[in-house]
């Protein structure tokens, strides 16, 4: 495996960055994961897009332009020979010192891990999951706001800590407010009738481009969808759950905090929207295409 850091393809075992680097002492920096599907990258302009506004919510400056990035992730992927797999970018503030200040670090790195991706188990799709509410609250968003999709992930890691201990994948995590926000790597969705509901991004959600396709996908099915305001009450009486996210994919909830929902397997508008999210996913995205086009020796990307 060969990874991209700041203009170079380096050997994973000497794909190594500075202990100075403030993504290391501090969490410093923004990070991205997007699947490549049958040669393409899926929904790669909306993921760059994301990263770059996470950066400036980061007041990071991101050292290329957002089509520049493309063609870098582009490039990982056709480097590693990927036609299916995941691809973890990381943009950190850079090396500095121990103190905290971003201006101590004028240059930003770039990195770019193009690899085979660790599927769930198929069991999760077939059965649905059982998840718990942890009792770590989603990061309120004059914090960090969870919009952001930083390097500092400890309120999500302690809410998966928690999840793990009870013996589940994944977990609930409200808001300040007791509604939902989301899950520790996932959106929730439930669906109540025809009703197809998910919370606002403004309730503590990270704005998922699982989240966002999935909602048109119910769309286009007919069914209405809209963004509001859920207790874990509106879970637990809903006909059916899920979560979406690029790893998950969509993914079935049969089981809440020992609720079962509905009929407790994966019901027929989860069912139907899974079908169509691994359709969509395998018929577009960007190909990634071995070119001719390499990087030049101080790592640039002419003409990107
Ligand atoms: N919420 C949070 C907090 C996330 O981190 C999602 C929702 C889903 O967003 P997308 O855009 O992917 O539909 C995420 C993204 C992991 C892992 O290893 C999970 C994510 C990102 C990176 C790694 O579980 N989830």
């Amino acid at each position: 495996m060969k990874v991209y850091i700041d203009g170079k393809f380096i050997d994973r075992e000497d794909a190594k960055i500075s202990v100075f680097d403030h993504g290391l002492l501090y969490g410093d920096g923004v990070f991205e994961g997007i699947r490549a599907y049958n040669g393409r990258i899926f929904r790669l302009r909306e993921h760059i897009d994301r990263l770059f506004r996470s950066a400036k919510a980061l007041l990071l400056k991101i050292p290329m332009s957002p089509a520049e990035m493309r063609e870098v992730v582009r490039l990982a992927c056709a480097e590693n020979d990927l036609r299916d797999g995941y691809v973890r970018l990381v943009v950190t503030r850079g090396e500095g010192d121990l103190g905290l200040g971003p201006e101590r670090c004028p240059n930003p790195s770039v990195i770019v891990i193009a690899s085979a991706i660790q599927l769930y188990p198929e069991k999760y799709y077939r059965e649905g999951l059982n998840i718990i509410t942890a009792s770590t609250m989603r990061n309120l968003n004059n914090a960090i706001n969870p919009a952001i999709k930083s390097l500092n992930y400890l309120n999500n890691i302690l809410a998966k800590i928690e999840a793990m201990g009870a013996g589940c994948v994944e977990a609930i995590m409200l808001n300040h407010l007791g509604y939902v926000a989301e899950c520790t790597g996932d959106n929730l969705f439930i669906v109540a009738g025809n009703r197809v509901l998910t919370p606002p991004l403004g309730a503590g959600a990270l704005y998922g481009i699982t989240r966002e396709v999935t909602m048109e996908l119910a769309g286009s099915a007919g069914l209405i969808v809209e963004e509001s305001n859920l207790t874990l009450y509106d879970i637990y009486v809903a006909d059916e759950c899920f979560l979406t996210g690029t790893g998950a994919e969509i993914v079935p909830v049969v089981e809440v905090d020992q609720r079962v929902i509905g009929e407790g397997v994966p019901g027929p508008v989860t069912r139907r929207l899974m079908a169509a999210y691994r359709d969509l996913t395998c018929a577009t995205g960007e190909p990634i295409v071995k070119e001719d086009r390499e990087l030049a020796p101080d790592g640039s990307l002419a003409g990107a």
